[in-house]
């Protein structure tokens, strides 16, 4: 990694590093230094780099298993990680190095980043906490595995088409991959159907079918390198790659019939972040990377210490959600079935070893599998979850539940068609069962657990959520960083905690001005980017108000949407007024099936068109959709937003990690008291940030006694006026009807109480856009959210999670 400065004359001598990228483009890539293409020299600026990170994974690795350490691993179907380059480079300390090593050959380090494919393997916040995860697990030097699906096809890539949004898939493997490491030694027989037979004693499970799980490894590099950790992504592939008999009798699609089924198994993530999609294939990748994952820590377990029965103190295993939930009766089975314990042994040893967390109370995102088809599938397992349950409502009936709270208990849903309960089946299988924020965790105890929690009163905590502040920080901010840095030296590298001392500047006009410039000079990159991709022209001196996140009805895009026609109405009628130049930007994907999610973008896409184009609005107002919304453009968009929309309806937002990432660039949030804004507001105080609309309590007591939306929107002249004009068709002359239904869901119903909060929003925007005017006390308020939301790092809520449920710090 040394440098060599070069004598102090004009003749550079080439780096260390730089002659070890041109090594690698010779020796590994083939290509001489005359000829290579951007993309060679891409690849090999990441696996020079690669060489450096590799001897501090083995050192890591060795460490490990020298201390005889407890390691954790982190179970999740998603793991949305986004580019890879600058993260790894920032955190080895060789931007610099690598910055000059490039220019020797008249090459530039962003435009090699560029190249990088976003790796998105996940639908939204779930995913891209556990990427945050794992960067801070390597970061406080503790032991980890990510465990996961190499997925060949992650989140589509969005278009948009006339306004509509069409997927498309997005091939981030077609260039290769590499960072990746191929383990074909760490390989594993994963089964599906057959039937289960008595043997002596015990039983054995004959598969019907069986794939092969692959282990690919990525290394994920902490802060300043102090460790690498190692991200397992499984692949499949079929054990019998082609049935040669079939082939040659003329069947040449059947023969390959395997290596078609176990390649769909890793093909698509399933693009949806709620409502399962409750197909078999879903539940068979759910089953596939967890019993692959489990055995695999079984295996290392076996090997190092020779005895299964002290794995909990070796090894912590934590549920990113339900859905890797069969780890319970899969650790069950490989305990008893094929390690020899008794049931009641094996049992205390996977409540020891496996914790669980929730991300949503919302009813149809809970996961329930249809009894018939886990029975199919996995007919051990389902005998497993029975013995479980016996065991489970006897305990009920002991603690003195009635038949209504066993009924709720249940690892069985027995109301109608009966379907195994994942929530359940997790949260009886583990020792800690955390919400992701303080009032999403006293929700699970008061809804959806509410009996579970009476009957196990211990097992429910709170991990309020974080960012990682090398990315969302550091490496998507530098210009903030930098000032920071000269402001209060660089402590808060280390600990974001130390952006405290920034709080005794915030009046500071010197610092408020290095503040508001680099905040300027990120919206100019910004509008640059969107006049070259969407042609739009936006006033760097306008205030930036976005949200960007999956576009779904509790997150209330709608509400914002209505807002912006108020707005534009209200600037139509009196242009006289002084208002505040604002652009709206809007960015996020549909589940594919989403009717209503989808519209909503179609919406945003005519309403920005109707606008952006109106001469009466002279610029005041502009409305942007920007397209394919991935963690690459929110790297983008966070350090150029004066404003952070987090208007979820209060009590459906688990916690939100949006909101974390835009006030530690220096937004102000206007939001709901939902998830972590209430947490948000505690730490910046309730000055610098804009809270609006029902509390929680409000929205269910409104749900419990009826609430007329049809009278709350007939009281409000701003509110009944855009909704008219958006169901009359205003915005959609072509089809007047378009989002007839849309709005009439408002009148009819309002689930998400958009009317019922309409006007408390509007206000609120409106008192923003006097604070706007007052330069000096926005930049304080800013600093003050810079300054008071470091406790969200993910290196605070790992620590938790390390200290309270793992037991490794
Ligand atoms: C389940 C079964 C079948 C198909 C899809 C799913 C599925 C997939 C993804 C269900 C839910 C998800 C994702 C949920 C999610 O992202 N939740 C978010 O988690 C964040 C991290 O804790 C929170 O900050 C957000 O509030 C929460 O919405």
């Amino acid at each position: 990694m040394a440098s060599d400065s070069g004598p102090a004359s004009h003749i550079v001598l080439p780096s260390e590093f730089d002659r070890h990228i041109i090594r690698v483009l010779r020796h590994r890539i083939g290509k001489d230094e005359r000829a290579a293409k951007l993309h060679d020299w891409y690849n090999a600026s990441i696996f020079a780099l690669r060489d450096e990170i590799i001897d501090r994974w083995i050192a890591s690795t060795r460490r490990t298993h020298d201390e005889n350490a407890k390691r954790v691993y982190y179970l999740s179907m998603e793991f949305l990680i986004g580019r890879l380059l600058r993260d790894a480079l920032s955190n080895m300390g060789m931007t610099a190095e690598m910055e000059q090593a490039l220019a020797a050959h008249g090459l530039d380090l962003s435009a090699i980043e560029e190249l990088e494919p976003d790796a998105a393997l996940g639908n939204g916040g779930l995913g891209r906490l556990a990427a945050c995860f794992m960067e801070s697990l390597a970061t406080l030097d503790i032991p980890a595995y990510g465990y996961g699906i190499r997925y060949v096809n992650g989140m589509f890539r969005q278009r948009i088409d006339d306004g509509w949004q069409v997927e498309l898939p997005e091939t981030w493997l077609a260039h290769g991959n590499p960072w990746e490491f191929e383990r074909l030694e760490s390989s594993y027989r994963i089964g599906f159907g057959g039937e289960v037979v008595a043997d002596g004693e015990g039983v054995i499970w004959n598969p019907a079918e069986q794939v092969e799980a692959i282990a690919v490894d990525t290394p994920v590099v902490g802060w300043r390198g102090r460790r690498v950790n190692t991200l397992r992504l499984w692949s499949a592939s079929p054990l019998d790659p082609i049935q040669l008999d079939a082939f040659n009798a003329g069947d040449h699609f059947g023969a390959l019939a395997e290596q078609v089924r176990a390649e769909s198994l890793v093909r698509v993530l399933y693009p949806a972040d709620s409502s399962p999609a409750g197909q078999e294939l879903r539940l068979r990748q759910e089953y596939f990377f967890t019993a692959a994952s489990i055995q695999d820590i079984v295996r290392r377990h076996i090997q190092y210490d020779g005895d299964i029965r002290t794995l909990p103190e070796k090894a912590a295993i934590q549920l990113n959600d339900t859905h890797p939930s069969v780890a319970v009766p899969e650790l069950m089975r490989l305990l008893v079935d094929a390690q020899g314990l008794e049931f009641n042994d094996a049992w205390e040893i996977c409540k020891q070893t496996i914790s669980y967390t929730n991300h949503t109370l919302l009813p149809e995102a809970l996961e329930t599998w249809p009894l018939p088809l886990f029975e199919r599938l996995l007919p051990r397992h389902m005998q497993i979850i029975y013995a479980i349950n016996s065991r489970i409502l006897r305990e009920a009936r002991k603690a003195g539940c009635d038949a209504e709270r066993i009924a709720a208990i249940s690892l069985i849903d027995e109301s109608g068609e009966r379907r195994v309960r994942m929530a359940n089946l997790a949260f009886v299988g583990a020792h800690s069962v955390n919400g992701v924020a303080a009032l999403h965790t006293e929700l699970m105890k008061e809804t959806v657990f509410a009996d579970l929690h009476q009957l196990y009163p211990t097992r429910i905590n709170n991990k309020t959520n974080g960012v990682t502040p090398r990315r969302w920080l550091q490496q998507c901010n530098p210009g903030l960083t930098d000032v920071i840095r000269d402001a209060i030296g660089d402590a808060f590298l280390n600990d974001a905690g130390k952006l405290s001392d920034l709080n005794v500047l915030a009046d500071d006009p010197q610092f408020g001005e290095h503040i508001a410039e680099v905040k300027r000079a990120n919206k100019v990159v910004l509008a640059d980017y969107i006049r070259k991709t969407m042609g739009v022209r936006l006033d760097p001196d306008a205030l930036f108000d976005v949200q960007i996140k999956r576009i779904h009805e509790y997150k209330r895009q709608l509400l914002n949407l209505i807002e912006t026609v108020a707005l534009y109405d209200q600037i139509r009628s009196h242009p006289e007024r002084d208002w505040v130049p604002r652009v709206k930007i809007f960015g996020g994907k549909a589940a594919s099936s989403y009717h209503n999610a989808k519209l909503v973008i179609k919406l945003a896409n005519d309403i920005a068109r109707r606008v952006n184009s109106d001469p009466s609005v002279g610029g005041l107002l502009k409305v942007v959709f920007v397209p394919n919304y991935n963690v690459s453009l929110a790297e983008r968009i966070i350090p150029a937003a004066d404003l952070s929309e987090q208007i979820s309806t209060a009590g459906m937002e688990a916690s939100g990690t949006g909101n974390m990432k835009f006030a530690l660039n220096g937004a102000l949030t206007i939001g709901t008291l939902d998830g972590a804004n209430i947490e948000i507001k505690d730490r910046v105080g309730d000055e610098n940030i804009v809270i609006f609309g029902l509390t929680a309590d409000e929205v269910a007591e409104k749900r419990a006694n009826g609430y007329d939306p049809r009278a709350v929107i007939e009281s409000s002249r701003e509110l009944s006026q855009a909704l008219s004009a958006v169901a009359s068709g205003v915005f959609s002359p072509d089809d007047p009807h378009r989002y007839a239904g849309l709005i009439g869901g408002i009148y009819d119903h309002d689930w998400f109480m958009c009317a019922a909060d309409f006007d408390s929003y509007a206000a609120a925007q409106r008192a923003i856009d006097a604070r706007w005017e007052d330069k000096a006390a926005w930049r304080a308020a800013a600093i003050r959210n810079i300054a008071n939301v470091g406790w969200f790092s993910s290196d605070r809520t790992i620590a938790e999670y390390a200290r309270d449920i793992w037991k490794v710090l």
